[in-house]
């Protein structure tokens, strides 16, 4: 059954990874995947993560399963943190998947069974996984315009006037923050525009919503999503706790349909485990209850708030470095806008070449269509990033 078969395209961005790791040149500098660094370039275990471990390893009597849309108590922190109390609890339906990647799946999922018609809207440009999933799923979809690459912010009447163009049923995709690969995000007011179009066309907004605390803080980075929960009757979440709990390899995400009320809840909770149940039956624990319990304990929650807090402005201090360092080396403005956008990404408008010159002649990496990760910046490697992007993108 091999003998004929052409493995598919490699993801772009894990490729990129596995070349770094081949390099032998001891000054590589690695800003394409999306994992966060701390400022001695390191990826560290959170210390609230640590402690819930040692507290999971001391009470923990079974590794039985647990149940097919994972622990509600789970569900319940996770959803109180994003939503708050913009919808009652009785209108969402929760279901924990592997990662972020397996919400955002399983989102997609749901709305292929439900609505195989619906067109999906992205923004241009999005996630590479997003695509990926959709054209797995076999679904329509359809670009929007988001990013305005000549100053580097969101293309607000673009955005608006195509998804004007949206049906009732069909699903937008929207970055909850810390727009990937982007980095240019919608302001409340821009979020306040968004939910009008939502109202007047019907459509569904789908909030990817992986980096929850790496811009602005917890509640200012909840905004859009809150607000499009609290106006509308149907709302699609994907989260992801890989970024803002550096739990990545243990894989925690969630899935969350906010619906018009417990009738539909209970059936779109019915949906969502059986996917869980066609895919994989039980999704991953262990991490997931280490977001449980720092999110449920005072102390514990405190630490990581506190580290969640120096990880964004590890972020925000780079941007602004770094930004200064390119006015610097360029004697412009070109690059002012890397400061005022947030999360780990932005685009620093680099063609592929330029970006294999920057891999080949300097050792940094950077993904294909010029994302930059702004956490793999440290003090010690801004200057000769700087340098070589001046130099390079000349
Ligand atoms: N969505 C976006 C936009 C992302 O950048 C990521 C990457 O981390 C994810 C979802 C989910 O990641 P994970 O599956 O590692 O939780
Ligand atoms: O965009 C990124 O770098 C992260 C990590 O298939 C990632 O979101 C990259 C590729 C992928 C899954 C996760």
């Amino acid at each position: 059954m091999f003998e004929d078969l052409k493995a598919p395209e490699a993801d772009k961005i894990l490729r990129l990874m596995a070349m770094f790791a081949a390099d032998p040149r001891p000054g590589k500098v690695d800003l394409g995947v999306g994992v966060y660094r701390d400022p001695q370039g390191q990826t560290p275990v959170m210390e609230a993560v640590r402690r819930a471990e040692t507290i999971i390893a001391a009470r923990q009597r079974t590794k039985s399963y647990v149940g097919l849309a994972g622990d509600p108590a789970f569900a319940d922190a996770l959803r109180r943190l994003i939503l708050g109390d913009a919808v009652p609890a009785e209108r969402v339906a929760t279901c924990a998947t592997p990662g972020g990647t397996g919400a955002v799946r399983q989102a997609l999922e749901m709305v292929q069974r439900i609505t195989p018609d619906a067109t999906i809207w992205v923004p241009t440009p999005t996630w590479v996984n997003h695509h990926a999933i959709i054209d797995h799923l076999g679904q329509k979809s359809r670009a929007y315009r988001y990013y305005d690459a000549a100053d580097g912010t969101l293309d607000r009447e673009g955005m608006l006037a195509d998804l004007a163009q949206a049906r009732a049923g069909d699903i937008v995709l929207l970055h909850g923050c810390c727009h990937n690969p982007t980095g240019a995000d919608l302001q409340p007011d821009d979020w306040r525009a968004v939910g009008d179009v939502l109202e007047q066309t019907g459509a569904i907004p789908f909030i990817d919503i992986a980096y929850l605390g790496f811009a602005d803080g917890l509640e200012a980075d909840a905004f859009g999503t809150r607000h499009l929960a609290e106006r509308l009757s149907e709302v699609l979440i994907a989260a992801s706790c890989s970024k803002n709990f550096g739990l990545y390899r243990e894989r925690v995400g969630l899935c969350m349909a906010i619906t018009s009320g417990p009738g539909p809840r209970a059936a779109a909770a019915g949906l969502m485990a059986h996917l869980n149940r066609q895919s994989y039956a039980f999704p991953p624990d262990h991490g997931a209850r280490v977001v449980q319990v720092i999110l449920d304990d005072r102390e514990l929650r405190g630490m990581w708030e506190d580290e969640l807090s120096l990880m964004r402005e590890t972020m925000n201090t780079n941007r602004a470095a770094f930004a200064e360092a390119l006015r610097a080396e360029t004697g412009s403005d070109r690059f002012g806008f890397l400061a005022g956008q947030r999360g780990m990404f932005s685009l620093i408008g680099a063609t592929p070449a330029q970006v294999e010159t920057l891999r080949e002649d300097h050792g940094i990496y950077v993904v294909g269509d010029g994302r930059l990760n702004v956490a793999g910046l440290t003090k010690d490697t801004i200057p000769g990033v700087a340098r070589a992007v001046a130099r390079v993108l000349g």
